[in-house]
């Protein structure tokens, strides 16, 4: 829509200023503030765009357009709350943050009823609510939801795109923050476009990557990996109906979308801002690592993948500041750091980003006794940029992954692959001395890699010893439990805490009699919400109580900590005690907080000089009122617990 104004977009805001004071759906205070907010941000949009879309010189046109409409979208509370956030664009760093994940349908049944289950997340002092895929997916199998049909429209399953719009009011109400998926990578194959491409319309050929043999997919699978060896080899299916072959890197139902395609940039962003104005605070961009491909690579992370997150935050930005982007990409610490954006916040991809390393080594380092390997491996973490974050998590929706580096495995004096085979045996309860009752997920033969799954009740023991009523066995393993999670809760970011762990739910293996979910065993650790357990969560004579009072009392005890707010700097302490891991959080307005986690049963000493304890100023320990730096015993670490020691 051209409209003869500065063709060539020099000054690209001015143009969209012009565009929004000819718009009288507009009130007119907002049409100065976004024709600023554009100022701000399209300088770092538009190169990065030139430089993926070189040839298509429309697109910043036609992404004003869809701006002007984003914008245009916004309700009076929604623009409130843009300006708020504008305000004090850190509200997700702060150390009161506490997340909770779940499947709508497993919590109890409907987006409508969450907002009667309110209780029982303020309870936990949730302040982020991550609901699991609920856009209209594919009939079953749709990979948990991440197999979309419509973006528009929420599964009928669950409700409508109004429940959700209630339900994000009612949560902003009580002080919550509403995150939901949205797959970039891939549609379901019944999408309208996949639908579109099979009927032999070109426009919507060029969303995907289709080719009419196997000459081009058997070159581009020679460097391509494998995300699902067991149930979904290979990165191409045959589509029948179309002839030809079609890009799939998950399951043979999800297509993959060519981003190399501006138009799928121009639909996605529509998406993306139509979503915001429903009210959506968190936007969790699933599988972003993918999203460009070039052959003789391994397809991931490519350059061109930060210039389009990149080129997203910024455009969301304009039209709706209230809304973040989490990135899911379970890559190399290397291959991750970056996704937070390089330079200024104007520069910013992904404001948070799952800290899968953190959590990969918390279980290495539980079954290991071990917390050296943990302090080579996030020592090799680049700095977080002051804008952006993590969420820190135990367990989540999908399996555990050993992303352990033989580099860092080597320097600990370990074999990385017999150590990544140690986790997976261990976590499977196939090691004298496990007590875990985790499964294998997508055993890779050739490359003899294997992932897990099950709940952290499973995996920590809980299951196994309660069933054997062994008291001591029980205490142990909620140590063990609340030890991941203070793990999670102390190192920066926001604390996610997946359904059920709260009351520490047991594996559920109904999975199995349902064919459309047997083969997949993530499925053991998404049990449904047990509201009966629930009933016990206050009942300290209970585990459930047990588990829910020890998860209250480490989200308190952090949000009384505001060293603890992201933002600060996090460092691995060298020290000489193998089974403790140290780390020094340093807030440049908030001071030092030093954490000490222990992950042998026993209690440990260590070096209060090389933990920097003894730098501290006042210290005390925040989860233990008795310990005092000259007190008795004050260099001991309690076994399968952690220190967080600060200053006042
Ligand atoms: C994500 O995970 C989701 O979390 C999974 O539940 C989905 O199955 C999948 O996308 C497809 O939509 O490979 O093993 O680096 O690791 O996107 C899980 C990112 C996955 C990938 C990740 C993917």
């Amino acid at each position: 829509m051209s409209d003869g104004d500065d063709p060539k977009m020099a000054r690209p805001h001015l143009v969209l200023a012009r565009r929004l004071e000819r718009d009288p759906r507009l009130p007119d205070g907002e049409r100065a503030v976004v024709a600023a907010r554009a100022e701000r941000w399209l300088e770092q949009v538009l190169p990065a765009l030139a430089l993926v879309y070189p040839n298509d010189p429309d697109l910043p046109d036609r992404l004003l357009d869809v701006l002007v409409e984003g914008v245009v979208a916004r309700s009076d509370s929604l623009r409130t709350r843009d300006r708020v956030r504008e305000a004090a664009p850190d509200w997700f760093l702060s150390e009161r943050m506490v997340g909770y994940v779940t499947y709508v349908d497993r919590f109890d049944g409907t987006i409508a009823r969450i907002g009667d289950r309110l209780d029982h997340l303020t309870d936990l002092g949730v302040t982020y609510l991550h609901l699991m895929p609920l856009l209209h997916a594919r009939p079953r199998p749709n990979d948990g939801g991440y197999a979309v049909q419509d973006f528009r429209a929420v599964d009928p399953s669950l409700g409508t795109m109004e429940d959700l719009r209630a339900l994000a009011a009612r949560l902003h109400a009580n002080g919550i923050s509403l995150c939901v998926d949205l797959v970039l990578n891939h549609t379901a194959a019944e999408h309208e476009w996949a639908q579109r491409a099979r009927a032999g319309e070109q426009r919507y050929l060029d969303y995907y990557r289709t080719y009419p043999d196997r000459t081009e997919p058997d070159r581009w699978e020679q460097t391509l990996p494998e995300v699902f060896p067991d149930t979904a080899p290979g990165n191409f299916t045959w589509d029948e109906t179309m002839g030809r072959w079609v890009w799939t890197t998950f399951n043979r139902w999800q297509w993959d979308l060519d981003w190399s395609n501006p138009d799928v940039f121009v639909e996605m962003l529509r998406i993306i801002l139509d979503l915001a104005a429903v009210g959506i605070d968190v936007l969790r961009l699933d599988a972003v690592p993918f999203l460009w491909k070039r052959m003789g690579t391994d397809s991931q992370n490519l350059a061109e993948v930060h210039l389009i997150l990149r080129a997203i935050r910024g455009l969301v930005g304009i039209a709706a500041p209230a809304t973040i982007l989490k990135g899911e990409a379970i890559v190399a610490p290397r291959d991750l750091v970056p996704y937070q954006g390089v330079g200024p916040r104007e520069a910013a991809e992904c404001d948070l980003l799952y800290h899968n390393q953190l959590m990969v080594q918390g279980w290495s380092s539980l079954a290991a006794k071990d917390g050296r390997l943990a302090t080579i491996g996030l020592s090799t973490m680049a700095e977080t940029p002051p804008h952006a974050s993590w969420v820190t998590y135990v367990r989540c929706h999908d399996d555990i992954g050993w992303a352990i580096d033989d580099t860092d495995a080597a320097q600990r004096g370990w074999n990385g692959s017999a150590h990544r085979r140690f986790l997976s045996s261990w976590y499977a309860g196939e090691l004298e001395g496990s007590p875990a009752e985790g499964a294998h997920f997508q055993e890779d033969f050739v490359s003899g890699d294997r992932r897990t799954s099950g709940t952290t009740a499973a995996l920590v023991g809980l299951t196994r010893a309660r069933r054997d009523g062994d008291q001591a066995a029980i205490g142990e393993a909620i140590d063990r439990f609340l030890l991941l999670y203070a793990l999670a809760a102390s190192y920066g970011g926001i604390p996610l805490i997946w359904m059920g762990d709260e009351i520490a739910l047991d594996n559920d293996t109904s999975f199995l009699a349902d064919p459309d979910r047997a083969a997949d065993n993530r499925w053991l650790h998404r049990p449904p919400m047990d509201w009966v357990r629930a009933e016990r969560r206050h009942d300290r004579a209970t585990v459930e109580g047990r588990v829910h009072a020890g998860l209250v009392r480490l989200m308190r005890t952090r949000a009384a900590l505001p060293t603890l707010r992201a933002g600060g700097r996090v460092a691995p302490l060298w020290h000489d005690n193998d089974h403790v891991l140290a780390f020094r959080r340093h807030h440049s307005r908030h001071g030092r907080l030093i954490a000490l986690a222990n992950f042998h049963p026993d209690p440990q000493r260590v070096d209060l000089r090389a933990t920097e304890v003894a730098d501290l100023h006042e210290p005390f320990d925040a989860l233990d009122a008795h310990w005092t730096r000259s007190g008795p015993g004050a260099d001991v670490v309690p076994g399968l617990s952690m220190r967080w020691i600060s200053e006042p």
